[in-house]
């Protein structure tokens, strides 16, 4: 499968990265569009949230649990920060593994358009 982000799992293309574990991965956006932005997104590959089932129900809550602790670690729990599941072309996905976007280190806007 020609994943960009299994290819950063499988560290076939580097990445700045932030946390890793069994399950999960977080690194740096490469087009940041707040003064912090990373992903998290699972090991398994996930095309999208569409895609998603009962048995993804616990790695689903880690990839949120782990936002918010990289969020809390980066210094943004007070103030806030924004969690983003895109899905589909509507969405604004452009990679098919799924992926929580982590922003913080300014106020965002809302809605986005
Ligand atoms: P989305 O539009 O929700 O599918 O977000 C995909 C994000 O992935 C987007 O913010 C840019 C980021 N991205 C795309 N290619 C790469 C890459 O090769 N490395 C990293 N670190 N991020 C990437």
């Amino acid at each position: 499968m020609d994943c960009l982000f299994c290819k950063i799992v499988n560290q076939e293309i580097p990445a700045d990265i932030l946390y890793e574990d069994d399950l999960v991965i977080a690194f740096s956006d490469i087009n940041p569009q707040a003064p912090f932005h990373c992903l998290v997104i699972p090991k398994k590959h996930i095309s999208t949230l569409n895609d998603i089932t009962e048995q993804d129900r616990e790695l689903v809550g880690h990839m949120v649990t782990t936002a918010g602790k990289i969020a809390a670690d980066k210094g943004f729990a007070q103030e806030g920060y924004r969690t983003v599941f895109n899905c589909n072309s509507h969405g604004g996905q452009t990679v098919y593994h799924i992926h929580l976007h982590v922003l913080g280190g300014k106020p965002l806007g809302w809605p986005p358009y």
